[in-house]
């Protein structure tokens, strides 16, 4: 299915503010509902929703506000939620992005979903139509920042230049009856593309630059979210070639957004990805702390600093990262991933939302005030090739407005409103949906040890694929034990944490299972606290992952999935049984070749 609102008619051009799109949204999908609506300025993207005694409606919000009321109202009508007389909302998170990584050439790196919505062939080219069919469907989730090109700026970032601008300010207008502000991401050296011959942030003429910039950008786009910026980052360049300092660089840029009323949104995935695997000492984990926590309070107060939410790499299972916990001062978003990069490439289900809830409930409830995640979105029909992979945008939306969102619903009400299956067939789809991403799980890397994927392309298993390699992602398994103690009596990493969460984790006999081998370096004959040895642990994890896609294939497979979905998902499930196959048997041969464990139930262990 194209998406969760296929079923409303096309929205005709004209509707050009977030309160028309909402009346006509309105009339379309409930007809003979009466629906006033209130614009009233300071709710801003709140609103409230009030059913009257005759059954008619009154939404009262924001300018945008309206749009996420009557968007609220139709989702619960249509997917058949119960709707209570009075709905009353306002997002949690002040800017709900999208990240995308789409180049100008029109490729997207960690695309699965085909190539650029936004480019091709080094410029700008969209389908207008297309663009506000994406404007409402991530309106309805109310997601309200698009960053559309890629952090890692390959090519000169030509959308700061005139003639592209003209171009991104039409689509800028396309998406503003959506209440969603483009951003752009920047490269940290441009100034040096145009004459200036140092990209040092505390130098006058770079600052004066990147005003002028500014200024020109916000002429023609005035209510550009800002930009986004990748510095010193796997080989992106950045403040430290100046001896400077990540405050330096991102209040540099803040100056000159600030009279715009734009933001900078600072990534601190900064680390050396040009690592010695002989060094004992660096740690990856521990580098996002090292270069932003003593910086505490000392961005301006358009920077937002944004993490991602693990201190590795959106791998299967990670801790939260310290840095969202530690930074009180400072402006955070968290992170996420929807494309499939480490979890699938969108031919292995991987629903995320259960993932998620686990870094939700575990986010300090103040100093986080953005969320952005990495999109999953391409040209293909579907918008996210495998069209189950669709509930992961839906459900990141939803959260990035109520983070207490649970999960059950959320995919509940994105099922009924793509599939309108039967109940019963309802139900099946959502509890597989909710177990595929333990499913992954079980059949790839064990209990939170990562990285056990093929080099660069990151589908399928290559256990020691990274482990002489130069980017500080190791397991060091030998024949007796694996895994790096990030303890205080090994690399310190547990050290970033608060107290309580150093001493849920900091011993092997009480750490959670789960990310046992993040924590600790661990013997396979450890006795996990169900007696299990840790080998055995994960041999039988890895025979129930592949035993476990056998029977979410036959689920699906009996699924009455509409054309073309019904081919698609049958095609990659049959993919997917194909790679978790090939998971269990490289994994548990791995393992065994090492350890010389056999499995105690007697399964094939390929030798
Ligand atoms: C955009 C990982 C990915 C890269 C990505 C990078 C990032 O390293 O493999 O493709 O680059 O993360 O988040 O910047």
């Amino acid at each position: 299915m194209k998406a969760w609102l296929h079923a409303l008619p096309d929205l005709p051009d004209s509707l050009s503010t977030p309160s028309a799109v909402a009346a006509w949204e309105l009339s379309c999908a409930l007809p003979g509902t009466v629906v006033t609506l209130n614009t009233v300025p300071d709710m801003a993207e709140s609103y409230r929703a009030e059913r009257s005694a005759d059954g008619s409606w009154n939404i009262s919000g924001g300018k945008t506000g309206v749009l996420y009321g009557a968007y609220a109202l139709i989702l619960k009508s249509l997917s058949g939620e119960s709707v209570p007389d009075v709905i009353e909302s306002a997002p949690k998170y002040r800017l709900r992005m999208i990240n995308c990584w789409d180049n100008a050439d029109g490729s997207v790196e960690r695309g699965y979903s085909g190539r650029s919505l936004f480019f091709e062939g080094g410029r700008l080219d969209y389908d207008p139509a297309r663009m506000r069919e994406l404007g409402r469907l991530l309106a309805s989730v109310g997601l309200n920042v698009l960053c559309i090109n890629n952090v890692n700026v390959h090519f000169p970032c030509q959308l700061l230049l005139e003639d592209y601008l003209e171009q991104a300010a039409q689509l800028a207008d396309l998406f503003r009856p959506f209440g969603i502000r483009l951003m752009f991401s920047v490269d940290f050296s441009q100034p040096m593309r145009h004459g200036i011959p140092t990209a040092d942030p505390l130098d006058e003429s770079v600052r004066a630059w990147w005003k002028e910039t500014a200024d020109r950008v916000w002429q023609a786009i005035p209510d550009l979210a800002g930009f986004l910026v990748k510095a010193d980052s796997e080989g992106r360049p950045g403040p430290f070639t100046y001896g400077r300092n990540h405050a330096d660089g991102a209040n540099m840029l803040a100056e000159a957004v600030r009279p715009h009323g734009g933001v900078i949104v600072w990534r601190c995935f900064v680390y050396n990805c040009r690592q010695d695997w002989r060094d004992l000492k660096t740690d990856r984990p521990k580098a996002a702390w090292e270069h932003y926590a003593f910086l505490d309070g000392a961005f301006a107060e358009n920077v937002i600093l944004q993490v991602k939410h693990g201190p590795f790499d959106f791998q299967v299972r990670e801790p939260l990262s310290p840095l969202l916990l530690g930074m009180k001062h400072t402006n955070l978003a968290m992170e996420l991933q929807l494309a499939q990069e480490y979890t699938g490439h969108q031919i292995d289900l991987y629903t995320m939302i259960p993932m998620w809830r686990e870094l939700y409930e575990e986010l300090p409830a103040d100093n986080i005030m953005s969320i952005a995640a990495v999109s999953n979105l391409g040209r293909d029909e579907n918008y996210t090739g495998h069209p189950l992979a669709a509930v992961n945008l839906y459900t990141y939306g939803r959260l990035a407005w109520d983070p207490d969102t649970k999960a059950e619903g959320a995919v509940t009400a994105w099922a009924r409103l793509t599939y309108g299956f039967t109940p019963e067939d309802t139900e099946k789809l959502v509890t597989l949906l909710l177990s595929s991403r333990r499913i992954y799980e079980k059949y790839t890397a064990p209990l939170g040890i990562g990285w056990m994927i093929t080099p660069h392309d990151h589908y399928g298993p290559n256990p020691s694929g990274y482990e002489y390699d130069l980017w500080g992602t190791y397991h060091k398994a030998d024949r007796n034990a694996i895994g790096i103690d990030r303890t205080a009596g090994g690399t310190g990493y547990l050290d970033q944490y608060p107290p309580e969460i150093r001493r849920k984790y900091e011993n092997p006999a009480t750490c959670p299972d789960l990310l046992l081998l993040f924590y600790h370096r661990l013997p396979y004959s450890f006795r996990m606290k169900d007696g299990r040895t840790l080998v055995q642990r994960i041999y039988d994890d890895h025979f129930e992952g592949y035993e476990e896609t056998e029977r979410m294939a036959e689920m699906l497979k009996s699924l009455p999935f509409p054309s073309p979905d019904r081919e698609i998902i049958l095609q990659r499930i049959d993919m997917q049984l194909h790679n978790a196959r090939e998971w269990r048997d490289i994994i548990n041969t791995f393992f065994h070749r090492l350890s010389g464990a056999e499995d105690e139930k007697g399964r094939t262990i390929y030798l």
